[in-house]
């Protein structure tokens, strides 16, 4: 940064990149403790990943009661959703309402990508630049950059030269894109890939879809409410307020409190039917946690899935196609459908799977196929994912003591100290950062608030005591890694590739990047920390 535009910097006290969710709730909390904050999003609106996930079919898999801020309840109170599992449209207006509500606006600077913060150990204060020009000086610098915003968009050779229509998922258009008489392909079938899929199936002249590894799904149950359901889940909110930090994964239900292993065959399939009727994702996450670390555990709640997937499927090429085999259940995010499985009977859609025939080039009118096979499209959807955890901080030259690149560190071994900071980067908070829960196993507001509101805390404790600067100390930082890997190792999660390990991106170093012992334990770590004056932590 030069010494001439550092000069010129515009001074604040906090900056809050991203308006997102936690973006919107950091930016409340930080000027109600009476900071000068700015809050900066690369897009046009907010909402983050409410707004940039705009593609057809987008929706919660979350109950919409608690996707929610619990910070306020009239905030709570005044917004209603139209049903269990709300779709994009209706979230990115919640998101809005919430904007205006809490009257952020003013200071959210949209359409303004931060390109690179710096901390300069003389004044102890951070310089921001934006593609704008904007040049910033600041004391804190808080990253709600979003544990799945950082799209995986060029992946294959060629792409360029396509001369249809090329989407990513995360990136979608505003305009609606029309699919009347298209032939289409998605790569792709993670949760996005089969919300799209599901959605887009109908409207499309012909649908190919390129399937690298088949998934586990759960058919979600997605009542619209009445005036009276939502009276009913209204009157939940301190209940939902009080238990949600405390569960494993954010929800408002948890494991089954008898062990696995003390309960019969018969009893424990009991336990799976009932909340496979709920069509939610409690077979996931409310059935027993032996799932996640018990091979004989796992592989009975797994074929208990299969099952129920077979009993939709009669046909044995689908079937071979669709079912997994080679990783357990609830190893990988598992998505809720709707009709999913089904819409490989319409006759304008095809499966393909590229697990042993990958896609090798994409030419200017189609898709090409290691042995040779040529499929003509004119639109190409990406549902490819994202650079998770670390994919947005990784966009920004973030700079920290003696020049350190978090960058460099970060392609070189993933860590950090509970998701919070980054030793080297003082008076940098990271909430969604990897190794929390917020990363990636978590009902996101939960995990999310908690931190924002932990690291809300945290300044109001500093600036109450005189401290300007706080940091992870290195010895803490170690410790939470090899808690954190000893907590992923125990685990099934870290035998099975996806995001979730970071094997989605070529080199990314292979760590489970959410935290997996729990959003109540984890929690109740954070809160033991602030009580001892941030033990851990060097405050200066
Ligand atoms: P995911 O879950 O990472 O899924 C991405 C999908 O794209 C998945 O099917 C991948 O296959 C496939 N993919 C990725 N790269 C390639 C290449 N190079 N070739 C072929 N296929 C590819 O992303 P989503 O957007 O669906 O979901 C992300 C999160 O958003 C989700 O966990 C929820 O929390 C919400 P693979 O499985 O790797 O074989």
């Amino acid at each position: 940064m030069a010494m001439e535009a550092k000069a010129n910097a515009v001074s604040f006290d906090a900056v809050v990149i991203g308006a997102g969710v936690a973006g919107l709730h950091q930016l409340y909390r930080l000027r109600g403790l009476g900071l000068k904050v700015i809050c900066i999003d690369s897009a046009p609106g907010v909402g983050g990943t409410w707004y940039w996930n705009r593609y057809p079919g987008a929706r919660f898999d979350s109950e919409g009661f608690i996707y929610q801020y619990f910070f306020s309840e009239d905030l709570f109170r005044d917004w209603s959703w139209s049903e269990k599992f709300p779709g994009q449209p209706e979230i990115e207006r919640w998101m809005n309402y919430v904007a205006d509500r809490l009257d952020l606006r003013k200071d959210i600077k949209l359409s303004t990508t931060v390109e690179s913060a710096h901390f300069d150990e003389e004044t102890e204060r951070w310089t921001i630049a934006t593609d704008r020009g904007d040049v910033i000086d600041t004391q804190f610098v808080v990253a709600c950059t979003g544990p799945l915003s950082a799209p995986l968009t060029d992946l294959f050779p060629d792409q360029s030269t396509f001369k249809g229509q090329i989407y990513h998922t995360g990136r979608w258009p505003e305009a609606p894109v029309d699919f009347a008489g298209k032939r289409v392909a998605v790569i792709g079938n993670g949760s996005t890939g089969i919300q799209v899929i599901q959605t887009i199936a109908r409207e499309v002249k012909s649908l190919k879809v390129f399937a690298r590894t088949p998934q586990y799904v759960l058919p979600m149950k997605n009542p619209k409410y009445s005036a009276e359901d939502v009276v009913a889940y209204k009157a939940r909110f301190r209940e939902l307020a009080e238990v949600t930090p405390k569960t494993f994964a954010g929800f408002h239900y948890d494991f089954h409190e008898t062990p696995w292993a003390d309960l019969t065959a018969e009893q424990r399939r009991e336990v799976y039917e009932a909340n496979w009727r709920d069509g939610s994702l409690r077979l996931w996450l409310a059935s027993f946690p032996d799932l996640f670390t018990v091979e004989e555990a796992n592989k009975e709640i797994s074929d208990f899935v299969r099952e129920k997937m077979r009993e939709r499927i009669d046909d044995p090429t689908l079937r071979e196609a669709l079912i997994p085999k080679s990783y357990g259940f609830g190893t990988r995010r598992v998505p809720l459908e709707s009709g999913y499985l089904e819409t490989y009977l319409r006759d304008n859609v095809e499966l393909i799977s590229i697990r042993d025939n990958p896609i090798t080039k994409i030419k200017p009118d189609g898709i090409e196929l290691a042995d040779g096979r040529f499929y003509e499209v004119d639109i190409i959807i990406l549902a490819t994912g994202f650079d998770g955890a670390t994919g947005a901080l990784k966009k920004i030259d973030i700079r920290g003591r003696g020049g350190r690149s978090l960058r460099d560190e970060w392609n070189q071994d993933l860590r950090t100290t509970m998701g919070l900071q980054v030793y080297g980067y003082p008076n940098l908070f990271t909430p969604g950062a990897p190794l929390a829960p917020g990363a990636a196993f978590c009902n996101i507001p939960t995990c999310l608030q908690q931190q924002v509101e932990w690291i809300s805390n945290c300044i109001k404790y500093m600036r109450d005591n005189g401290k300007a600067v706080i940091e992870p100390t290195k010895e803490k930082q170690d410790e939470w890694v090899a808690h954190h890997d000893e907590a992923a190792n125990g685990t099934l999660i870290v035998k099975t590739d996806s995001w979730y390990m970071g094997t989605n991106v070529r080199g990314k170093p292979r760590r489970l990047v959410s935290y997996v012992g729990g959003a109540g334990v984890y929690n109740d770590m954070c809160i033991d920390i602030a009580k001892n004056g941030y033990a851990g932590f060097a405050l200066s």
